[in-house]
């Protein structure tokens, strides 16, 4: 049976990356002898793997030689990798000891940390394609601002009001606009991760193929979060990325801009409380430029009343014109903003078939605040919309703060 050509692209981008990654592997010559060899001495799924793409290559004798390769490489990656003897391994014990003051003896248990650590094949692979490259805004927001997950949210709201509350007085930032992100992240702390933080962040700090640099100094950050806050760094689970807790924080976050929040004297990021004041310190501290704004919103719809010209750019990360230089383009705020508010301009998407198929928002400052959090324009339009149900839900549980 000759092989879908999903399977055979899935199989072909698989190779490019193996190859690119250990290139001196991809030089050994594939015989289905020597794949025997190698998988009788795989873990299980690094064998699974392997065996799946041997099965790929028997059926398609084109694409043969190139996959019987893959499934050698599939096993003779990292299956057997020990990070404390990785290259890269000596210049993280050496900034451990120099910037973060380890001692001889911490620095051994970040060896045998390392030692322990275990490949995740998965995450050396093609990054996740992003759902908001491959959906619609319709597709993808139905599926995260439904019924269930607005009437948690409300619920949440209702039984962390005293809470929420204090942070937005603190800190300025709305009540429902940290529960709309506790809802996208954890679904309220019900789903933080059950991956080994240590794994994760080894993984992709020493084989991811792109984003190495980034889990590197995670990693390193990782090891002094440990320390600093008594954990076996074996021990800490959250997601594939190495985020942890109700707010998914990366390492360096946590130990930055994570708050005690309901004083019982630690950080814990695994608490209702403490998640909800670091969510809110995090849009005031993460970066100056990105500031939290007290008492403006997130959005303001927006018309075209000419087509776009192609000189204004759509979804970007940051404010990047005043509310003038829009409107002289045609892009016509519903709401009075004051002419020099510096703002972005976002396109949603919608499915095809409608009398329209995209949607204009003006972006103020407090989104590109909530998009420091996860830089995807639909990321933070669904904590916006998310926000907004979740309120007037929750208004109906609380009539008395109305
Ligand atoms: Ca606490």
């Amino acid at each position: 049976m000759r092989p879908t050509l999903g399977k055979v692209l899935a199989a072909r981008r698989t190779w490019e990356i193996v190859a690119r990654v250990w290139p001196a592997v991809s030089k050994l010559r594939a015989t289905e002898e020597n794949i025997e060899s190698y998988l009788t001495r795989a873990p299980a799924a690094w064998a699974q793997r392997a065996e799946a793409a041997v099965d790929l290559a028997k059926s398609d004798r084109l694409l043969g030689k190139g996959l019987l390769t893959l499934g050698l490489l599939a096993m003779a990656g990292p299956a057997g990798a020990d990070y404390s003897k990785h290259p890269r391994a000596q210049a993280l014990y050496a900034a451990l000891q120099s910037e973060h003051g380890f001692s001889a003896a911490d620095i051994d248990s970040v060896r045998v940390a390392l030692i322990d650590a275990q490949t995740i094949p998965s995450l050396i692979e093609a990054e996740q394609k992003a759902p908001e490259r491959t959906e619609t805004w319709t597709v993808y927001s139905a599926k995260r601002v439904d019924a269930l997950r607005i009437r948690r949210g409300a619920q949440f709201i209702h039984d962390n009001r005293a809470l929420l509350d204090r942070a937005e007085t603190e800190y300025g930032v709305p009540g429902p606009v940290i529960a709309g992100v506790l809802g996208l992240e954890t679904n309220f702390g019900r789903f933080t991760g059950n991956a080994r933080v240590l794994d994760a962040l080894a993984t992709q700090g020493f084989d991811h193929p792109t984003r190495s640099k980034f889990f590197f100094e995670e990693l390193e950050q990782y090891f002094v979060f440990c320390r600093d806050f008594g954990f076996p760094p074996t021990q800490p689970k959250g997601s594939y990325a190495g985020a942890m807790g109700w707010a998914q924080f990366m390492p360096s976050n946590y130990r930055r801009l994570a708050v005690d929040f309901d004083g019982d004297g630690r950080r814990d990021l695994w608490s209702a409380a403490d998640a909800i004041g670091s969510i809110a310190h995090y849009f005031i501290d993460y970066k100056p430029e990105l500031r939290w704004h007290r008492g403006e919103p997130l959005i303001v719809p927006a018309k075209l009343t000419r087509p776009l010209p192609g000189t204004i750019a759509v979804n970007t990360k940051n404010v990047g014109y005043t509310v003038a230089q829009l409107r002289s383009a045609g892009v016509e705020p519903s709401a009075r903003l004051p002419a020099n508010l510096a703002v972005g301009l976002i396109e949603l998407q919608l499915d095809p078939g409608g009398t329209t198929d995209k949607e204009y928002w003006i972006g103020l400052p407090n989104f590109y605040s909530v998009m420091s959090y996860n830089p995807r324009v639909y990321y933070a339009m669904t904590v916006s919309r998310l926000a907004s149900a979740m309120a007037t839900e929750a208004a109906k549980l609380d009539p008395d703060t109305q």
